[in-house]
């Protein structure tokens, strides 16, 4: 064993516990950076007496507006929504104003991207009692 490989494993076994260190800090961060559904109002599969005039949902960490979108649409798959969603000032809720809702199943597809550039997206549905 020469001098350069004393030094180097002396070295390793020195920064180990620190990288580990700032592994453990670093990580969990980072795998939170996608932003995740908090609350949706209405709420994922609710059943609501009267009809919603928006649909928010709230995400756990900041979104890009950009590139975010949020769709609603009816069970036949005509747009329910009116205008473009909003990002409120927070930068988590994402809202968009509904048409005027007649009873029946309800479906919102939202896709976002995070401060991190990671893009995550999912679908639910809520329903407008009444009718039939
Ligand atoms: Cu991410």
């Amino acid at each position: 064993m020469d001098h350069v490989d004393a030094f180097w494993e002396m070295s390793m076994r020195l920064l180990s516990p620190f990288m580990l260190l700032v592994l453990t800090v670093l990580l969990p961060q980072v795998a939170q950076a996608h932003a995740s559904p908090e609350a949706e109002d209405p709420k994922v599969g609710s059943t609501v007496t009267s009809p919603p005039q928006q649909v928010s949902i709230r995400f756990d960490v900041p979104i890009e507006s950009m590139f975010s979108k949020l769709d609603v649409s009816d069970s036949s798959g005509q747009n329910a929504e009116e205008g473009t969603p909003q990002l409120n000032a927070d930068t988590r809720t994402l809202t968009v104003h509904l048409k005027p809702l007649t009873p029946g199943e309800y479906t919102v597809k939202w896709s976002v991207v995070a401060k991190d550039g990671h893009r995550t997206e999912g679908a639910y549905t809520f329903t407008v009692a009444g009718g039939s």
